[in-house]
């Protein structure tokens, strides 16, 4: 059974089953993963890449494979462009960082979508460039005939999240890539809440860039990924300078390593990478077109028995969402609900969600967020149906 391989749901709060719904903040880990990491620190813990002895040999061959584990995982075409993160939120200041330092001549624009996390604004604000936002509409679907508009000669990237954490939707990265090239501009995707949910290729998908988080597809945290497109990738400067990063130091003139060494300064988190190598073998054992199934399931089976809770109106109702679901209940606080929801064992996240924009646009404080794994079941959404419709009459 899938879920007894996840010793963390067998977990009582409050003397009730731990019903846990929070899986856009972070996924549980399956037992080969938590053996992953505790096997590493056991038998092979050593630093990689600089060492002749055995260990440190064996180490650095396993996080190597990783590498190449996850250019498969995602289609890419090379594992040189395959860059090691601490998650989601590095990926996007390396690049952000990077391209830059590279690209941008003091005048310069961004394109965003409207539901970015903040990690793809703020990184994005710190280079001084000008955000342009793609809008979207009340269902939470972008405008792409707003986007075709917002290109000038200043624009120097387009950033967009691959899935919206706060309304679940699936954005058209594929046609948004298109616009973008025909108008001779490279795009990164923030895939943290799509990869372990879709069948993600990169080649496919066409993208420049695509950042991604370990510990939202069952790996540890700590471990993230950035993918770039070698020839693009090869064209920016250094983001951190320190070890590993460097092929000649002296003190008049430095010189780089190649690719993907050059943006890895310093001592990588070996185990982390090798949990992530667990994770995915975990994921493909599944198949990622079933779990991609399965959990559909769930969103229209939650989205469905939701419509019976008095006064629930869920935000993001695009035809093409992955499993989250934002809603609010009448005029109660999501803090409430939350609170709420945590005596009966039920772990959702409440609140902005790190897109601030996207509550602004709708004009709420907040919203209860459930969003759903391959270990969830329809009877956790019943549960959890049936807690809410207890919770509505007192809060409303
Ligand atoms: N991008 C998206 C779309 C995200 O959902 C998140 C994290 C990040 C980037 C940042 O990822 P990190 O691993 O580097 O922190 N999202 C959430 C969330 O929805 N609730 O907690 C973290």
């Amino acid at each position: 059974m899938l879920r007894e391989q996840f010793p963390i749901l067998e977990t009582r709060i409050y003397g009730r089953p731990l019903i846990y719904l929070d899986n856009a903040a972070t996924t549980q880990k399956p037992l080969a993963v938590i053996e992953a990491l505790s096997d590493y620190y056991k038998t092979l813990n050593s630093n990689i890449h600089r060492g002749v002895h055995h260990l440190a040999a064996e180490a650095t061959e396993l996080h190597e494979q990783t590498r190449g584990k996850i250019q498969r995982f995602i289609g890419a075409r090379n594992s040189c462009e395959i860059v090691f993160t601490r998650g989601t939120t590095e990926a996007v200041n390396l690049v952000a960082s990077s391209f830059a330092k590279r690209f941008f001549d003091g005048d310069d624009e961004v394109i965003v979508s409207g539901m970015e996390h903040h990690s793809n604004i703020v990184p994005w604000q710190l280079t001084g460039a000008k955000l342009r936002v793609i809008p979207f509409s009340d269902e939470g679907v972008l405008d792409l005939e707003a986007l075709e508009c917002l290109f000038t000669s200043k624009t120097r990237i387009v950033a967009v999240a691959h899935v919206s954490n706060s309304l679940g939707t699936v954005n058209p990265v594929r046609q948004i890539v298109e616009i973008a090239h025909s108008h001779g501009v490279p795009v990164l995707v923030d895939g943290a809440q799509a990869v372990a949910h879709t069948v993600v290729d990169v080649q496919q998908m066409g993208c420049d860039f695509y950042c991604l988080s370990g510990h939202k597809m069952y790996a540890p945290m700590g471990i993230g990924v950035l993918y770039g497109r070698e020839e693009l990738l090869s064209e920016l400067p250094p983001y951190q300078g320190g070890g590993e990063m460097i092929k000649d130091v002296t003190f008049e003139h430095t010189t780089y390593n190649e690719l993907p060494f050059r943006f890895e300064a310093g001592t990588p988190s070996v185990g982390d990478t090798l949990g992530l190598s667990a994770a995915i073998d975990f994921m493909q054992q599944a198949g990622m077109a079933t779990i991609a199934a399965y959990e559909d399931d769930l969103l229209r089976y939650a989205t469905r028995r939701l419509g019976e809770v008095d006064g629930l109106r869920i935000y993001g109702t695009a035809a093409h969402k992955a499993g989250v679901i934002s809603f609010l209940i009448g005029e109660s606080h999501p803090y409430d609900v939350g609170t709420l929801l945590d005596k009966m064992g039920i772990a959702v996240r409440t609140g902005h969600h790190c897109a601030q924009p996207v509550m602004d646009r709708y004009g709420i404080p907040g919203t209860v967020r459930a969003s759903f794994a391959l270990y969830n079941t329809h009877e956790e959404i019943d549960a959890f149906v049936e807690a809410l419709k207890r919770i509505a009459p007192m809060l409303m």
